[in-house]
């Protein structure tokens, strides 16, 4: 506070959209209409990004390729956005890939506990050979995969109390991604899961069919988790990459110009978006305590506790997704 007066709440600020640089890319002469849907809210990191994108495809299209952004799951959760791109009608989202391990057995490997030690881990795999290779994975099934993005380190938040080792978690109704292993997880741990959709979770914690959920700091803010759950825990406990997608069926109106500007213009937001998550992150951690969330920060030996407790679910998912895979992010962590 300043000479006595509580200082206005700092609202946590975005950095600057970057200016947009790089030649016009060659067209067709033709005029692109390109919707692009997310599930997360306008105030979130991601959103920021798809701003950036917007401006870089606008200005380096010379117009010619119009962007429509939706936030909220305006246009549907993302298995309906992802199905919409392969019916096409709607040209790109973003979602986790956690959603998507069913279409892309390989994904998984994203929602094993503890995998990712930092975020320069997590980047070092994502934007080398291991994230290529998934793009390329991802791209069948009527869907193109352009590029990775920020979701970030997921924490537990909840209604009824504290949590700071498993025994606390005992009986809690958690909401998880529609995603075997966050199942496993919660399970293993001794609360009671249910997977849902990202858009139906904050209606489903304000009736209280859902006791807690697990998300980044800025997610539970941009999303006002906040406001129907007391308290949280900072767990780190996934690291939840965003996965770039684009309609096969627009992609290959395209011509190679606008093709190449929309993997420039990806890859772009990703950089910056996950510049913006980790800028805002700790900032909206400590604006959530300020305005009265109860946020338990784990020590190395409760960390310990949860890491202990989820081994065997790194064991029976290892067999499933093929030691290799994870050998390899391993060896990125070394
Ligand atoms: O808990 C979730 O579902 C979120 O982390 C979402 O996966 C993410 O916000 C996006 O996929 C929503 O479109």
């Amino acid at each position: 506070t300043l000479g006595g007066v509580a200082t206005a709440q700092a609202a946590s600020e975005m950095p600057p959209i970057p200016e947009v640089d790089g030649p016009v890319a060659e067209g067709d002469g033709n005029d692109y209409t390109l919707k692009f849907s997310i599930g997360t809210t306008q105030s979130g990191a991601q959103y920021r990004g798809l701003e950036y994108f917007e401006d870089i495809v606008e200005a380096r299209s010379d117009g010619h390729i119009q962007v429509e952004l939706f936030h909220s799951a305006q246009l549907g959760d993302d298995l309906q956005a992802v199905s919409a791109l392969q019916s096409g009608t709607l040209e790109m989202t973003s979602p986790s890939t956690s959603p998507l391990v069913n279409m892309f057995p390989e994904f998984a490997v994203f929602d094993l506990p503890f995998l990712f030690p930092t975020p320069e881990v997590a980047d070092e795999v994502l934007d080398g050979e291991i994230g290529d290779r998934m793009l390329e994975t991802a791209s069948t099934n009527g869907l193109k995969a352009l590029g990775w993005a920020e979701n970030g380190y997921r924490q537990l938040t909840n209604s009824q109390n504290a949590v700071a080792s498993p025994e606390d978690l005992d009986g809690l109704k958690v909401r998880t991604m529609q995603n075997p292993i966050h199942l496993d997880i919660w399970k293993t741990l001794g609360a009671n899961p249910t997977p849902m959709s990202f858009a139906e979770l904050f209606t489903a914690l304000e009736q209280g069919v859902v006791d807690g959920q697990e998300n980044p700091w800025i997610t539970i803010q941009s999303s006002k988790f906040n406001e129907v759950q007391d308290y949280a825990t900072e767990s780190n406990h996934v690291y939840t990459p965003f996965i770039t997608l684009v309609s096969e069926r627009f992609w290959s109106r395209l011509p190679e110009g606008y093709q190449d500007l929309l993997s420039d213009a990806a890859k772009q937001m990703g950089d910056y978006q996950r510049e913006v998550s980790r800028t805002l992150n700790d900032q909206i951690k400590q604006e959530l305590m300020d305005e009265g969330m109860n946020i338990t920060e784990l020590t190395p030996e409760q960390v310990a506790t949860f890491q202990e407790t989820l081994s065997p679910v790194y064991d029976e998912w290892r067999e499933k997704i093929g030691g290799e895979l994870i050998d390899d992010i391993r060896a990125v962590s070394q």
